[in-house]
Formats: C-alpha cells, structure tokens, sequence
C-alpha cells in the first residue's frame, strides 16, 4: 500500500542521492563502517523530548528510541536510593533490509555520519553498484524521529520494519502503522507510535511487523510520549499520551519529508548557528579520516584544532539535542540511555554531574537550554520542603540528596547545598540575560526561599562564626561542620540573592540581614602547605588524588576566588589543584573538564588546554561521547564550558578577553560567546595576540562594562541593541 504523502517528496529523491558522498562538512563525525555497540559507536540524534542512538548497519539498521520522562519511582519519601526509581529505555526500530536479489552481500563502499551543523544522521553506501542514503534527525517543531531511505536506482528497498518496546508490551500493527502502548511499575503511561510510508512497491501489516517490498524510497515516521506532567499538584500525571502522539504522527505523515526536513535544520541552526568557533587548522590528511581513527590519531599527536573544535559543538549539540524548553533536564546518559537498569539510575546527580551538564548553557549561547533544569527546580519545591523539614527539623526553605528522579523523590545521601548550588543556575539565567521580569517571577522566590533554609540552617561557633553543619566534601569524607565546599556554596548562594534583591529593589532589610550573614561566614583559608583548606582543620594531604575538586567550587563555577579579586587565595586553589592531580583517584570525564574549567579561571591556558587533550586522549568514546564508563554526557556539557572559559571570562565583575588562550590555539576567532550582563562577545587574535572584538549589547543588557584583554582594561559604553566593534587595544574601531 503506497500513501499520498510519500509522492510529495519524490521529487528530491534524487538531489539527496546524489549528495551521498559528498566530502563531510567540518562539523561532522563519521565512520567507515556500521556501530556494534550502542554506547561507543551508535550516533545521538535528539530534539529535547525524544532521543535516539542510531546504528546505521547495511542489512539492518537500528535505531535506539528514549523518550525524556520514561522514569520509574515517585516522591520517594523514604529517601531511600533503591526505591528512587530510574530512568528506562523506550523501544527499538529495526529496519530488516533485503536486497533485490538474494546474491546480494557486503557495501562496497559505506559511510555513516552524523553532521553537527544541521543535526542530522546519514548513511550512505553501494551495493552491487546501486547507491543507498539513508537520512535521519529529529525535530523539534514536529515532535517525531524521521528516517528516510532512499537509492538511486528504483525499487531497491524491500524488508520489515520492527518495533520491539522496552518492556514487552506488545505491538499492534495495522496497516503502514506499528503502534505499542503500556505503564511502567509506577503506573506511567506512554505511547510509541511509528508510521511507514513509500513511493513504488507495496507496504503491508503482518502479524506485528510491516513489511514493504520493491520500494522506491521509504519513510518512517515515529511519535512517542507518556504521560507524565511537571506538577507536584497533578501528582506527576496527565492525560493519556495517546492522543497527542497520535496527533504529532498524523500532523508529520501529513507534511512533506522537504518540509520536515527544512523546519527541522531551521529550528536547530537558530540555535546552533549563534557560536562560531575557529582555534586553527588541521591538516587535510588528518582532518579527512574517520573520527574514530582521527582519535586514534589525536592520541599519537594531539595537532588537530578541527577535532577540538568539534568537541566544543559537541556539547552544543548534546544540549540542543536532550534539553529544550518544556522538556525535562539532561541527566546522567541523557535521551540516549539504553537499559532499564542503567548506572546511577541514570539520574539527576546533584553533587557536579547534573550542574556541569547546563554549564554550558549560558556562556555557550543556548539560554533557552536551561529552562527544563530551572523549571523542574520549581517544580520540586514542594516536595523538597516536606522531605528536608523530615530530615532538618523547622527550616524554611528546601535542599535535595545527593541523587533525583523527575517525581520530587531524592535518594541516597543529603547533599546539604545542593538547592543553593542549583540556585546558582537560577541566578546566572538572569546574570547573562538581566530579564528583570524571568528574575522577579522566577528568579528571585527560589533565591530566597533557599536563603531562608540556610539562614535556619547555619550553625553558630560561639564567636559568631557561621558554619554549615554535618557537611560532606563529595565524595570525600567525613562528615563535620564547616566543611569549604558547603561554606563556598552558601557564600555564592547569599551573594547572587544579594544581587537579585538589589537588581529588584526588594526586601531592604532582609538583605540586610543576609549581608551580615555572608560576611560572619567562615570563609576559604589557606593551610601549611600553601593550599586551599578543604576542611576546617588544616589537614589536606598533599598526596591525596581525589577526582572531585570539591573545595574549588569557590573558583569555578562560583565566584568568591578569582585572579583578580582575591589573588593569595588562587594561588593556594591552585597549589590543591595540581596536588590533586590530572583527574585524581580515577579518570572520569568530567574530572577533565572540571578541572579544564579551574585552570581557565585560574588562568592557565596551558593546563586548561592539557585537560582538553587528557579528555581526548583517554576519556572519549569513538561517538565522542564522554566515557565513564559507561557513556556519560556531563563530562561533553563540561568541555564547551571549559573552552568558553578559556576564551572569555566574566565572572569577576568585568569581562576579561582571552583569560587562558593555549599556545595550540595561536590564531583563531570565537563569535557568539555570551557574557554576564546582558553582552554577547566576538573575539579575534593572532599569533596569541588580540586584534580585534565585537560586543553587543542585548536589549536588557548593562549600559557600562569594564573589558580587560591582559594588563588592558578599558570601559566602555554601549547603547542598548548596539554593537561596539574594538581593535586589538579595546580602542573602537573608526
Ligand atoms: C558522582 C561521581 C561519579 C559518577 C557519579 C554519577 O558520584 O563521583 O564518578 O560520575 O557521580
């Protein structure tokens, strides 16, 4: 059975195969032969909601579908880590691909790819002389996975195309339509919906597959959702997911594959398309291999800027890819998580994992990517406060464990400033953008709320000191008060709520209070052998190698420690920096990047660049994903960050141009970084010299800025909307 929409794409049948091996773009991982394994090999595709890993094989292809909210548990009020539930793995799509002739065997020529600058995944081989494409993405304006299969000769495709659930429930199919629906443990509905369609040959329902012979060309359209709702008052649940996915698959099987296709690049490259990166570039031979081999290569000789620039819009990608508007936040494995058992649940880690995913989110232009992880901290509210007064007694105000699910349920050990640490998220959405109107709605009522609780919280020595009690340097021992990471945290969470009351002009005299509250905080301190104490007393052992770098919070992603503001003290961070070693007691990819974020605080564009190597090196699958093992993606988030903080600064009360440029990157430009006070920043250099920066300031951004590029301060005056073009004395350009 053929369907009318399939005709309407026809027409570009042709022009698609004929790009099939064309030279991939720049931005564009690719592989010589098909992924065997989901975590190393297969390729992320995701729209915010929906995700996928895609395997590309030749006689089948499979793809890995998730869905965001696919989790198990609830508001776990025991607390409980093995009753939080987990997240799970929606369904596999196989696409059984049988040639036109039975003899037919092996791809004389193959490549997969997945082209980061228009989010999409595309397999191209030839078989017995005829050449297969095979493209794939996933949209965000439509909401649905699209695969389209195509060759360049007619009737080439005939096959079956499966949909196997997750958890066994079965699949219907009727007509071009393969339809599963079922609940997990906890009673979560949700729905998969897929839907074939062809030009030439036949398409037709057997048993609970379809199957479709002699086609020109195929189409598959898949929809999914469950019905889970951010509402603690709805109790986490909404309608059936039925209706909507099956209105999401009627609205895309209605619409062209051109016209999917062309909404889909839109959308993505509205976003993708803000941050330019160019660090130098890679010779031709090396640039032109396979990324797994380039990796291979990079571990020989690390000259390949290309390939660091890659993994910069990576992480981009990732985040466009699993954390839009409306959606839910990005966690451990992100959309792209295979079991129903994954590590750690696949959760949301409060104690760096889930921060570091969104580290990029501000700086690297993609401020709509924050919303899911912002609102769900909204949502949570509730339920946080009845688990924390459960466990802390009369405070106001609300904290997590060490570990969440998406119900308000948190699990395993109390990470005491885990809600001031989010608060800091909350606090930088407004720092870069100065939406008065997001930080008096939003903002403002969680800083506050949140303040209350460590204003209960805190406990008073008996000269006035204030320290948090029974803290715990994750994951590092023991338990006791006073402990930096918590002190660091609660400093940063008291100082962005004084910012905020200012920016408002509210609560006069409560930030007052809080004021005062700050500064009887006990604060960093040096110890004897120069470093940066991580406990009250003075005990740090020069030759410990933990992975976390807990007692650095101060220095980054916070603000209390800076070069410019407080130098003795970054000294000493940096003295338990390089004592802790390159990534500590184990290598973790987001021991990499944390510490790639440090040193570029710290200013040490070497070592900043020698973890980007490290990372490389040791630490990143063939996908490029992050290894932990298994795939984790905080460590892919935490590089972009990492490499925006190396490039631009702006956390020190002015905006600092090139702050930690490595001698591997002597000539290059950035366009697009963003900058706390509503600025965005494009900066030039050569021979590791500045020539030349653009700043533009956004319609709520700050009238004044001061702009350093090494000893050179200047301050400027922008008109709002307008673009300030520099040269490379921060002198405006005539
Ligand atoms: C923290 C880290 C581990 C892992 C886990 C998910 O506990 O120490 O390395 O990343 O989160």
């Amino acid at each position: 059975m053929t369907r009318p929409f399939a005709l309407l794409i026809a027409p570009i049948i042709l022009a698609t195969a004929s790009l099939a091996l064309a030279e991939p773009g720049p931005l564009t991982l690719w592989y010589d032969s098909p992924a065997q394994d989901w975590q190393s090999q297969a390729l992320p595709i995701g729209n915010g909601r929906l995700g996928a890993m895609v395997f590309g094989g030749v006689d089948e292809e499979r793809i890995q579908l998730n869905v965001d909210s696919l989790w198990t548990g609830d508001e776990n009020t025991s607390g409980d880590y093995g009753s939080m539930g987990a997240y799970q793995t929606l369904a596999d799509v196989s696409i059984e691909l049988r040639g036109v002739s039975p003899a037919q065997r092996g791809a004389e020529e193959y490549r997969r790819e997945l082209d980061l600058s228009r989010a999409i995944h595309r397999v191209c081989y030839t078989k017995d002389g005829v050449k297969f494409t095979r493209e794939m993405f996933c949209s965000h304006p439509d909401q649905v996975v699209v695969a389209r299969l195509t060759a360049d000769r007619p009737k080439q495709y005939s096959g079956i195309i499966r949909l196997k659930d997750g958890h066994q429930a079965a699949t219907e199919a009727h007509g071009s339509r393969l339809v599963v629906a079922g609940a997990l443990s906890n009673g979560l509905r949700y729905e998969t919906q897929l839907e074939v369609a062809a030009s030439g040959g036949t398409i037709e329902a057997d048993g609970d597959v379809i199957r479709f012979a002699q086609c020109d060309e195929v189409t598959i359209v898949v929809a999914a959702g469950t019905d889970y709702v951010m509402d603690h008052e709805k109790q986490w649940r909404g309608d059936n997911p039925h209706r909507q996915v099956a209105e999401q698959l009627a609205a895309a099987v209605k619409t062209s594959y051109g016209e999917l296709l062309r909404r889909h690049v839109e959308d993505y490259r509205g976003l993708f398309d803000r941050v330019a990166l160019d660090v130098g570039q890679t010779p031709t031979q090396r640039a032109s291999l396979p990324t797994n081999r380039r990796l291979e290569a990079y571990r020989e000789d690390p000259h390949d800027p290309d390939l660091e620039e890659m993994l910069f819009q990576y992480g981009r990608y990732l985040l466009i890819g699993s954390s839009r508007p409306g959606c839910l936040p990005a966690n451990l494995q992100g959309l792209w998580n295979n079991s129903n058992q994954p590590p750690w649940n696949s959760d949301y880690h409060t104690n760096i994992n889930v921060q570091m995913n969104y580290w990029p989110a501000e700086p690297a232009n993609l401020a709509e990517c924050h919303e899911p992880l912002i609102r769900l901290i909204d949502a949570f509210r509730e339920p946080s406060r009845k688990a924390t007064r459960a466990a802390f007694g009369e405070v106001r105000g609300f904290t997590l464990r060490t570990s969440h699910n998406i119900y308000g349920g948190h699990g395993w050990k109390w990470n005491t400033p885990a809600s001031a640490w989010y608060c800091q998220h909350v606090w930088e959405h407004y720092a870069f953008s100065r939406d008065k109107q997001y930080l008096r709605e939003t903002a403002y009522p969680i800083l506050k709320e949140v303040t209350q609780f460590w204003e209960d919280h805190l406990k008073e020595l008996p000269d006035g000191t204030l320290v948090a009690p029974n803290g715990w340097s994750p994951e590092h021992g023991p338990d006791e008060d006073g402990v930096s990471y918590d002190q660091q945290i609660v400093w940063d969470l008291f100082t962005n709520y004084l910012e905020a009351g200012a920016a408002l002009d509210v609560d006069r005299q409560y930030r007052d209070r809080v004021a005062d509250l700050r500064r009887r905080l006990l604060g960093p301190k040096i110890g004897k052998w120069g470093q940066l104490q991580e406990w009250v007393e003075d005990r740090d052992d020069p030759g410990d190698r933990h992975r976390h770098t807990s007692h650095l919070f101060a220095v980054y992603p916070g603000r209390q420690i800076s070069v410019a503001q407080t130098p003795e003290l970054a000294r000493a961070a940096q003295v338990s920096l390089k004592a802790r070693g390159e990534t500590g007691d184990s290598r973790r990819e987001w021991a990499w990047t944390w510490r790639c974020g440090l040193w570029a605080r710290l200013q040490n564009g070497e070592m900043a660049h020698h973890m980007i190597e490290g990372l490389l090196t040791y630490n990143v699958l063939p996908n490029l994903l992050g290894n932990h093992p298994p795939l984790q993606l905080d460590g892919s988030f935490g590089i972009t960050a990492g490499i925006c903080e190396m490039l631009v600064q702006s956390h020190a009360g002015e905006v600092h141009l090139l702050p930690a440029l490595p001698e591997a990157w002597p000539t290059g430009s950035v366009r697009g970084l963003r900058a706390r006070g509503g600025l965005e920043v494009d900066v030039r250099w050569a021979n590791g010299v500045l020539v030349g920066a653009t700043i533009r300031r956004a319609k709520d951004g700050v009238a004044t800025c001061k702009l350093r590029c090494g000893a050179n301060v200047v301050t400027l005056n922008i008109e709002p909307g307008k673009v300030v073009e520099l040269d490379g004395k921060l002198q405006p350009r005539q």
